[in-house]
């Protein structure tokens, strides 16, 4: 059945997720096997080898592009793993440009893996879009956009930059993995691929790694499967079932994670040990017009999703004391789960950014990021409050 034309909801529940035809089991099978049989050489049922098709993940990757209106969606083993795929559509010589701020390791890619194979990349500050201008070259093919960035969550302008990237014939992907595609539609506002770490909100359940492409070009969608299968980074038929299952619940998942994260950011913001508080739903969020255009409305209020950025008014050592007392939040890197989760970017998410360049970002010391989970907010704002006590007794 089609599922594009309802609403955001039931396509997570329903987009792929048809009941089985030999059977009429209501949930997608986890269909464990590598291969299968074939009645001929050369002719076979839909499937030949995992790698290449299983319908476990055929299910989720119908599901993710319905999810961000694409016409194709490919999973991968990781975030990663999808960012790997992406970049190797490019060839030796081609240049990216990249937005300043973003996850760690995908900057590690582009800088150790992806520059030794002949790739150049330039970075800026694309808050501004006509940064982009100064950047782009003959040989620019890809504008890497992450929105809002990981870990000091400035937003790009999607619709502004895609109209100047693809007027240079530029490809633009949007890692959309902090928004999700329930508060933000990269291919609608004019990217041509959406990129995800599934492990984190899709997923929505810390026990799973996992990672997606979604396209709005059937052409382009070839190419990409193309990669998935000669490269070879797939998830298997069990973690594409568990990403599938936590999809379901997206929807809700977020508009909590959303209230909870304002309620904390908003209570943050009045503390005496907090210097600032950066988060995409709150007034005093710099680049509030643009989240606002940008992000899903509910109310009258943007929804600023789960992350919220904290700089404590403090050392080191304080970050450190507060980090290792939280009870409520779990002190560990990803983000996008049930449960609260609290880190470091400088020593844990983001070491791999040279620390000169952490520092020119706003990546300092005292610098805390959370991902507010869905328990109780009283909860997590006592145990932060408790922390902070401590940590600055
Ligand atoms: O971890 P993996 O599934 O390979 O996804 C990489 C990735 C890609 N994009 C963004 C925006 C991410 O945040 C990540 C992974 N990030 C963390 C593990 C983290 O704690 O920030």
């Amino acid at each position: 059945m089609n599922w594009n034309d309802a609403h955001f909801e039931t396509k997570a529940i329903h987009a792929g997720q048809d009941p089985e035809a030999k059977t009429g089991a209501v949930v997608v099978p986890i269909f464990q096997t590598s291969t299968f049989a074939q009645p001929a050489p050369g002719e076979h049922l839909g499937h030949e080898y995992s790698r290449t098709s299983n319908p476990t993940r055929d299910a989720l990757q119908e599901c993710l592009a319905a999810l961000e209106g694409g016409v194709q969606g490919l999973c991968f083993s990781s975030g990663l793993a999808a960012t790997h795929a992406i970049l190797a559509l490019l060839d030796a010589g081609d240049h990216v440009v990249a937005m300043d701020d973003m996850y760690g390791g995908t900057f590690r890619q582009f800088d150790k893996v992806w520059r030794r194979h002949g790739l150049t990349f330039s970075y800026g500050d694309l808050r501004d879009p006509a940064v982009f201008d100064a950047l782009v070259t003959p040989q620019t093919k890809l504008l890497w956009l992450e929105t809002p960035t990981n870990p000091m969550l400035k937003l790009v302008d999607i619709a502004a930059l895609a109209v100047k990237a693809h007027a240079h014939g530029v490809l633009v992907a949007v890692d959309n993995t902090f928004a999700t595609p329930y508060l933000q539609q990269p291919l609608a506002l004019g990217a041509d691929i959406a990129v995800h770490s599934t492990t984190k909100y899709i997923g929505g359940h810390s026990d799973t790694v996992g990672g997606a492409a979604i396209v709005r070009d059937r052409a382009l969608g070839a190419r990409l499967a193309f990669v998935q299968n000669a490269n070879g980074g797939t998830p298997g038929p069990f973690d594409s079932w568990l990403t599938l299952r936590g999809v379901k619940t997206l929807a809700v998942r977020m508009e909590r994670h959303c209230q909870n994260a304002l309620t904390i950011a908003q209570w943050l913001e009045q503390h005496p040990r907090v210097k600032q508080v950066i988060y995409p739903g709150l007034p005093s969020f710099a680049q509030r017009d643009l989240a606002a255009r940008q992000l899903r409305q509910l109310g009258g209020q943007t929804l600023g999703g789960g992350m919220i950025t904290v700089i404590l008014d403090g050392e080191l050592a304080h970050a450190r004391k507060f980090l290792s007392t939280v009870r409520a939040f779990t002190l560990a890197e990803s983000l996008g789960g049930v449960e609260s989760l609290i880190e470091h970017p400088a020593i844990m998410t983001h070491a791999s950014i040279p620390p000169e360049q952490r520092r020119a970002i706003g990546i300092s010391d005292s610098l805390c990021r959370l991902s507010v989970g869905i328990e109780h907010v009283a909860d997590l704002q006592a145990d932060l409050d408790h922390a902070l006590q401590i940590a600055f007794a």
